[in-house]
C-alpha cells in the first residue's frame, strides 16, 4: 500500500442532480482526504485533452456535449492506494456492469452520464490534476 493522490471529478449530472454531498460523503467516509477542490466549466479543448483516448469513438460528440453542459467539481483525493481504490468506489464504466454499492452502480443510469471520474493511474492522476488546476489564480493573501 502506498500513499497516493488521484483526480476525482464530479461530472455535470452529479452537480445538476444535487449528488455532490452524497459523493463527497462516500469519499470521506472511506477515509480519504480532499486536499484541493474547484468548481469549473469545461470547454471543448479541455474535454478533448482529458478524453483524447476516446476521440473518434461514436459516442465522443455525446460525451463532449455532456461534459460541457454545466459546471463540474474537480478534487485532489489523497490516501492509501487512492487511485485504485477510488476506481473501486466509483464502479465500472458501463452502467450494466457497475455493481450496487458503487457510486455509478447506485446513481448512474446511462453509459455516458455516469456521475463521477477517477484517474486510472498515478501518472494520469498527476497529468489530470495539473490540467484541471493550472488556471487557478494564486492567492495573494
Ligand atoms: P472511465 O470514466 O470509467 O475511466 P473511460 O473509458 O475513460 O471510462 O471513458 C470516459 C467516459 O466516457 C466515461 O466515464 C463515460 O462518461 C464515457 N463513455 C465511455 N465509454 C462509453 C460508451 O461506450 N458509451 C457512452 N459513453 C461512454
Ligand atoms: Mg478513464
Amino acid at each position: 500500500m502506498a500513499l497516493e493522490r488521484t483526480f476525482v471529478m464530479l461530472k455535470p449530472d452529479c452537480v445538476k442532480r444535487r449528488l455532490v454531498g452524497e459523493v463527497i460523503s462516500r469519499i470521506e467516509k472511506k477515509g480519504y482526504k480532499i486536499t484541493d477542490i474547484k468548481m469549473s466549466e469545461l470547454d471543448e479543448a479541455f474535454v478533448r485533452e482529458q478524453y483524447s483516448h476516446l476521440i473518434g469513438r461514436s459516442f465522443f460528440p455525446e460525451l463532449l456535449k455532456y461534459m460541457t453542459s454545466g459546471p463540474v467539481i474537480g478534487m485532489v483525493v489523497e490516501g492509501e492506494s487512492a487511485v485504485r481504490i477510488m476506481r473501486k468506489l466509483i464502479g465500472a464504466t458501463r452502467v450494466a456492469d457497475a455493481e450496487p454499492g458503487t457510486i455509478r452502480g447506485d446513481f448512474a443510469f446511462t453509459d455516458t452520464e455516469n456521475v463521477v471520474h477517477g484517474s486510472d493511474s498515478p501518472e494520469n492522476a498527476e497529468l489530470e490534476i495539473n490540467r484541471f488546476f493550472r488556471y487557478k489564480v494564486p492567492s495573494k493573501v
